[in-house]
């Protein structure tokens, strides 16, 4: 059977914020303290830090224990009474931060358990009710500003505990009663209400929690618009709405946000244009549990600030407070060490651009107009650091921390830096001034939909401002091979070479692809007498699952007839659908598919699998290419839905052409 090339990419999806009376360079300006600061400390301190990650004798849990140790609410409310946290100094945490080279403050004016930190007029369950009764936010945003750092609250749309807010907890038996999501919106925006009031000017709000099916983006928009009008320079993050697909934190556009939210991972590359802050964690958890011992280590975490950095991200760290009011004493050190390392390097972080560099085997790169910083991660036992494909005239390089110049030698498209003898440091940095803005080798990027073809392929080559020649033989390009002008139509299988060209000299590595015609997968022939109807076949099974199950091993509670791949049903939670049926194409072609879903969901043609778009995630599209001969081909369509937002739907189109929605006019079933 032959193997087929699944290409899945993600779409790329970008945020963009939604104002319409608000420019481009408006919206820069607005952002442009946050795109400079680069680095911020998020804090995670609340009633679940009391119990220190301990419940029933299980001490994995974090500052979702209410919820993973199913904590009944006459319990719980209790915890708030032992949050007492006589050590607590708001100008010690505020001077740390400062001191770690953080320009920024998150911290958790209300997480999913729904208490406050902060004196509030809507809600007894807030600090005054506890033994400690001080205003935590008022002292922390003193003392925050007081270090010239921007003070920002993290606030929680799912709340656990305010009895107006649906849905309960699925393991709950708290009665629903007249509960009224309209009222609970109406406290939540009297609180966002309070803490843009009563604190002095906030640098952003930090929602979660907004993925449950009671949020939606009338209630994300309006709460963006809110805090826009009482604070119009505050930022605000994608998570105020629906828009966001998954852990990787960007949204759609169309949907209220400044900014995507990665959560503990940081993107494969930048995204231009998009602006993102990956959030971490530094161990395990984001509220204090006391076994959790996994930090990472201080080089990581300043190795990970550079990679973010250097693909134009900010890095958002944790910290989780102990219950007496002191951070622990590994995050203590690592904020100390990171501190150190800034004081030196920090040059390099703030104010910076992303990379020049598509990659560096050594490190990590920042631009800051003519000049380029290097960070490297792998110092080279030989002492000799290639810069590569870098065109311009180098005038000055010097490491960070040193008063020597370094010494730079041209070895063709190459730069090589002369390095001193290791200088032991955690991720040494390297200034090199450039004779202008920074130009790169870059070696040309070949795109195309699929490496595997029915009748043609077409491949682009982008190599910016340099010129590209390219074979199709395999052979090296050189000036006289032909010279890219538009995309390349390849119509055999062969090897595919690109090279970038500099005033008639090579100055990149090559790049290739190779590229095969195959057959198309035969049409399905059906038994003489077989009639088709129009439409698929939809089972429907009932059961809460995070992943798509096995369903041979399953009985479907009905069996239907649809005439497309569409919801059954978008506001039912926990159930599934398989649709199944016969898709007509019209043409031998490799053909595209574009599956999107919320949540996962599985295409397969032919008994193969073309996507893959399984897991637990808001809605999201996932491509995938088969190569179909004209006629009938059995077709499955895997879908779930757990709970928040529903979606699907399937478009296809010739690779590398337009996507249609698949017509019910080309599915038929038995
Ligand atoms: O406050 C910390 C965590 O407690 C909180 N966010 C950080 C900053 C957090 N809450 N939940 N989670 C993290 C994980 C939730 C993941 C999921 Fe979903 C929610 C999986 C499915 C629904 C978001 C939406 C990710 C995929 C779809």
């Amino acid at each position: 059977m032959i193997r087929f090339l699944i290409v899945t990419m993600a779409l790329m999806l970008s945020c963009l914020g939604v104002e319409a009376q608000e420019t481009p360079a408006q919206k820069a300006k607005r952002m442009q303290w946050w795109k400079d600061a680069r680095f911020g400390m998020f804090i995670h301190w609340g009633t679940y830090s009391v119990l220190e990650g301990a419940w029933n004798g299980q001490d994995r849990y974090g500052e979702w224990i209410r919820d993973s140790a199913r904590i009944p609410i006459d319990d719980y409310n209790k915890v708030k009474d032992k949050f007492n946290p006589v050590k607590f100094n708001a100008k010690d945490w505020a001077h740390m931060a400062k001191e770690a080279g953080m320009r920024y403050v998150v911290i958790t004016s209300k997480h999913h358990e729904g208490f406050a930190m902060f004196d509030s007029k809507y809600s007894d369950y807030d600090i005054m009710a506890t033994p400690f009764k001080r205003d935590i936010l008022k002292e922390l945003s003193n003392a925050v500003r007081a270090e010239g750092l921007q003070m920002c609250w993290y606030h929680s749309i799912m709340d656990w505990h305010n009895p107006d807010y649906l849905p309960r907890r699925p393991w709950e038996n708290r009665p629903v009663g007249d509960a009224d999501m309209d009222r609970y919106v109406k406290f939540l925006r009297n609180q966002v209400t309070e803490l843009l009031t009563n604190y002095g000017p906030i640098g952003l709000m930090w929602f979660d929690g907004e993925w449950e099916s009671t949020w939606n983006h009338a209630y994300g928009q309006a709460l963006y618009n809110l805090c826009r009008k009482l604070q119009p320079n505050v930022i605000v993050n994608n998570r105020v709405d629906v828009g966001r697909g998954g852990m990787g934190g960007l949204s759609d556009a169309g949907f209220a946000g400044d900014y995507g939210t990665p959560e503990q991972e940081v993107p494969a590359t930048g995204i231009p244009g998009v602006d993102w802050e990956t959030c971490m964690t530094m161990n395990d958890n984001w509220g204090y549990n006391r076994v959790d011992k996994n930090y990472k280590s201080t080089t990581q975490l300043i190795q990970l600030l550079c990679d973010i950095v250097s693909k134009g991200g900010n890095y958002l760290l944790n910290i989780g407070p102990q219950p007496n009011g002191e951070f622990p004493p590994e995050s203590v050190q690592r904020l100390k060490e990171i501190g150190d390392w800034m004081a030196v390097n920090g040059e390099s972080i703030y104010g910076t651009s992303p990379s020049s560099f598509k990659s560096l085997p050594w490190g990590r790169s920042t631009t800051k107009g003519n000049r380029i910083y290097l960070q490297i991660f792998d110092w080279p036992a030989s002492g000799e650091l290639v810069v590569p494909g870098l065109g311009n005239s180098v005038k000055k390089v010097k490491l960070l921390g040193s008063r020597q110049s370094l010494r730079a030698k041209r070895a063709g498209p190459d730069w090589v830096l002369t390095l001193p003898k290791p200088v032991g440091k955690r991720v040494p940095v390297v200034r090199i001034d450039l004779a202008g803005a920074p130009i790169i080798y870059d070696a040309p990027q070949l795109k195309y939909v699929a490496d595997k073809f029915v009748s043609v392929a077409k491949v682009s080559m982008d190599a910016k401002n340099l010129d590209v020649h390219y074979t199709l033989d395999g052979k090296t390009p050189t000036t006289k091979s032909p010279k890219y002008t538009g995309p390349v139509t390849v119509k055999s299988s062969c090897l595919v070479k690109a090279r970038s060209f500099h005033k008639g000299k090579p100055v990149s590595a090559v790049s290739m692809a190779s590229f095969s015609k195959v057959d198309p997968w035969p049409m399905i022939q059906l038994r003489p007498g077989v009639k088709l109807t129009p439409g698929v076949t939809a089972k429907v099974y009932d059961g809460a699952v995070d992943a798509l199950p096995m369903f041979e091993a399953l009985r479907p509670e009905s069996t239907q007839n649809i005439e497309s791949i569409r919801l059954i049903d978008a506001k039912r939670e926990n159930y599934s659908v398989v649709y199944s049926g016969y898709l007509e194409v019209t043409l031998d072609e490799a053909y595209e598919f574009a599956l999107q879903s919320d949540d996962g969901s599985r295409l397969w043609i032919d008994g193969q699998l073309v996507v893959d778009n399984d897991g637990l995630h808001s809605s999201q599209v996932k491509t995938g290419v088969a190569p179909l001969a004209k006629g009938l081909h059995h077709l499955r369509v895997e879908w779930f839905n757990k709970s928040g937002g529903a979606d699907l739907a399937l478009r296809l189109g010739v690779a590398g052409r337009q996507l249609q929605p698949v017509a019910g006019s080309a599915l038929f079933r038995r």
